[in-house]
């Protein structure tokens, strides 16, 4: 039987395990990639594993979510970075070089390599037939120290593309259509893989677009074939040498399969305030609009503001519109700079901001109060953008560039009608990406001899062994799809204590209740309770690790986003399923108590725990699906203590890189 690509770089990869759908796998990791608001503490794990040298072919440390550094914090964070990438050996990306993801599939994501990174969106290189993941920060550092990665063996699922995009209808167009059918649990458990006849009509931005907003779909990662787009855009980017052939076999067997015919596609839009509450553009039309940004991870390359700039050639945005140009990466600005657009654009009425993720996690320009946003982002969770009660818009640069023209949401090919001039720009690469590499620092161009840490940065909390006995409160009822968002906000007030755990304890889950870290903290131990999809969204262990120095023992939830579940393994929370039954019953207040010995159940590998409600008033079972290895690291406390136990203990091959 033929392998699909997937099988194919997982079997190069495979360390441990079969790729059996459903069993856990361990695979070598080629690349890694760690960006600045999750950085910091890949690198204290690093360094509290004793770990002295990165061990993957490359590591890279960008510095992008934070670049105005508002406060010294932020500063000190960078700092700190460049130090550690320094003296363990990875690259470092200066702040305003870029977003990791932009920057990395320009410098260094190639075919048919592994790669795993501490943000959720580092599946975007899948465009190039990279198989990229993403995961919590303490995987990394062990990726990065040489151990394997374990994940369970995703469904992979084909996609088969069709036909050719219409005018006005971009890749974002066929992301946002696999949100609209499949929702943000879609794909829990899967990789997607694109296929058909329909692939070799996207350029290799285009796919990439669509590889970052498989994350939102939950999906494990999503990965393209290579082929002459492939190889021309790394001939483009001076890396053609790097060029591997690479695609499913003919007779390869997929666990399922979804069709996309791209000439149905049309511009479409998500409405506030979830990326799969989608609709096409001219439902939405109408809606006036305050504010337009155009950038991200998702839609901030040269190839998606181009078709910006031209669109906006000798015209005049709105006079009731701001629209703000946030490039991806610093080689698409300076490419556009020294082309004349950046010049063409703020002539428009465009204010072009430095290279960074900034207002993608609200910080910097924060939509006024009671106002319409316009973005080209992947996420518009609930407050995200800086405000609570935020109405964010996802769409499209066509889409969010014609709301600028107009002011309002307006379907383009409707505005193209109503102007009579305005042409569909199309996709168009540039012929080379010569953009300079001063913000670059190879690891042997290393500018610190030693480590340099701040006041702000602290050590990284341990937790002790799993009790026997876990009883508490529940003290947060939560609904469906609470994000990481919800549990750690990434705003500027917030992030700026993404190095001292302690502080940052205190915003555990403001966004739901502001009372709950205090009542946490007041509480000897307790619970927390979520519906389905319990921490989808970023990677941040931080969502894990602060409700575990608060004293959560663990969360009972319809059902986890993947690399949350992995997080709270790592930090020794307890993750244990439930029926919508029990989730209906249960109330915020109730006393829990597991009446098993927890400890010796989940060492003994046992899958059902029996619990009481308010001392016997009524009982539940809520399950624990985990790998022999998962069971280890949580009765151990999480993975660094784990590792540590380990190394003591001189079991056989025991070293921090085992895990
Ligand atoms: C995000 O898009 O939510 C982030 C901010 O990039 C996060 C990482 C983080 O929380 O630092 C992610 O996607 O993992
Ligand atoms: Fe940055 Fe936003 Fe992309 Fe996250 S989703 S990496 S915050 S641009």
């Amino acid at each position: 039987m033929g392998q699909t690509l997937t099988e194919k770089i997982l079997s190069d990869h495979l360390v441990d395990g079969e790729l059996e759908t459903g069993e856990e796998i361990g695979i070598e990791i080629d690349q890694v990639l760690t960006q600045d608001t999750t950085g910091t503490l890949v690198w204290l794990q690093f360094e509290a594993l004793d770990l002295d040298e990165v061990q993957t072919e490359i590591a890279a440390q960008y510095c992008d979510h934070q670049t105005y550094q508002f406060d010294f914090k932020n500063t000190d964070d960078h700092r700190f970075l460049r130090s550690a990438a320094g003296t363990f050996g990875a690259h470092f990306s200066r702040p305003g070089n870029g977003i990791c993801h932009n920057v990395h599939k320009e410098n260094f994501a190639a075919p048919g390599k592994t790669m795993l990174g501490s943000d959720s969106h580092t599946p975007t290189p899948g465009g190039l037939g990279e198989l990229a993941i993403g995961a919590g920060g303490l995987d990394v550092a062990v990726a990065m120290g040489g151990g394997p990665y374990y994940i369970e063996m995703p469904e992979i699922v084909n996609v088969r593309l069709e036909g050719e995009l219409p005018e006005w209808s971009t890749a974002k167009d066929v992301a946002l259509e696999m949100l609209r059918r499949l929702t943000v649990k879609g794909g829990v458990g899967k990789i997607f893989e694109y296929t058909g006849p329909g692939v070799e009509n996207l350029t290799v931005p285009e796919r990439t677009t669509i590889t970052n907003l498989g994350t939102e779909l939950g999906a494990t990662t999503s990965i393209f074939p290579t082929d002459e787009e492939t190889k021309d855009y790394l001939e483009r980017q001076g890396r053609g040498d790097e060029y591997v052939d690479i695609g499913p076999d003919e007779d390869a067997e997929y666990d399922d399969e979804i069709v996309v015919d791209m000439s149905e596609i049309e511009p479409l839009i998500a409405e506030p305030s979830m990326p799969d509450k989608v609709v096409p553009v001219r439902e939405a039309a109408g809606t006036s609009v305050d504010q337009v940004i155009i950038g991200s991870c998702t839609n901030g390359g040269y190839e998606d503001i181009l078709p910006t700039a031209k669109m906006l050639e000798g015209r005049e945005i709105d006079k009731k519109t701001e629209m703000i140009v946030a490039p991806g990466s610093k080689q698409a600005s300076e490419i556009l700079a020294r082309q004349g657009w950046t010049a063409e654009l703020m002539a428009a009425g465009v204010n072009f901001s430095e290279a960074t993720c900034g207002a993608c996690i609200g910080i910097g320009h924060v939509p006024a109060s009671d106002s319409v946003s316009v973005r080209t982002f992947n996420r518009n969770f609930e407050g995200r953008s800086g405000i609570e009660d935020d109405s964010v818009f996802l769409s499209s640069p066509e889409v969010a560039a014609a709301a600028a023209l107009k002011g309002e949401i307006v379907d383009p090919r409707d505005l193209a009608d109503e102007l009579g001039d305005l042409e569909a720009p199309g996709v168009e690469l540039p012929d080379k990406y010569d953009g300079s590499k001063a913000d670059l620092i190879a690891p042997d161009e290393a500018v610190d001899d030693g480590l340099v840490k701040g006041p702000n940065i602290g050590d990284v909390p341990l937790k002790d062994e799993l009790d026997s006995e876990l009883k508490g409160p529940n003290l947060l009822h939560m609904e469906d799809n609470i994000t990481t968002d919800h549990i750690i906000p990434a705003t500027q007030d917030i992030l700026m204590y993404r190095s001292n755990v302690p502080k940052l304890s205190e915003f555990t889950l403001s966004r739901v209740d502001d009372t709950f870290a205090q009542r946490a903290l007041d509480s000897d131990g307790g619970f927390l309770v979520a519906g389905e999809n319990y921490g989808q969204g970023s990677s941040r262990e931080h969502a894990a690790l602060c409700p575990m120095y608060l004293g959560i023992e663990g969360v009972f939830a319809q059902s986890f986003a993947r690399i949350h579940k992995a997080n709270l393994f790592n930090f020794g929370l307890i993750p244990l399923t439930i029926d919508a039954e029990t989730y209906e019953q249960l109330e915020q207040g109730d006393d829990l108590e597991i009446l098993d010995d927890v400890a010796a159940g989940v060492r003994g590998g046992e899958e059902e725990f029996t619990v009481s409600v308010n001392d016997g008033e009524w009982e539940f079972t809520a399950n624990l699906d985990a790998s022999e290895r998962e069971r280890e690291i949580l009765a151990d406390g999480g993975k660094l203590s784990h590792t540590k136990k380990q190394a003591k203990g001189g079991d056989s091959g025991a070293t921090p890189a085992d895990d």
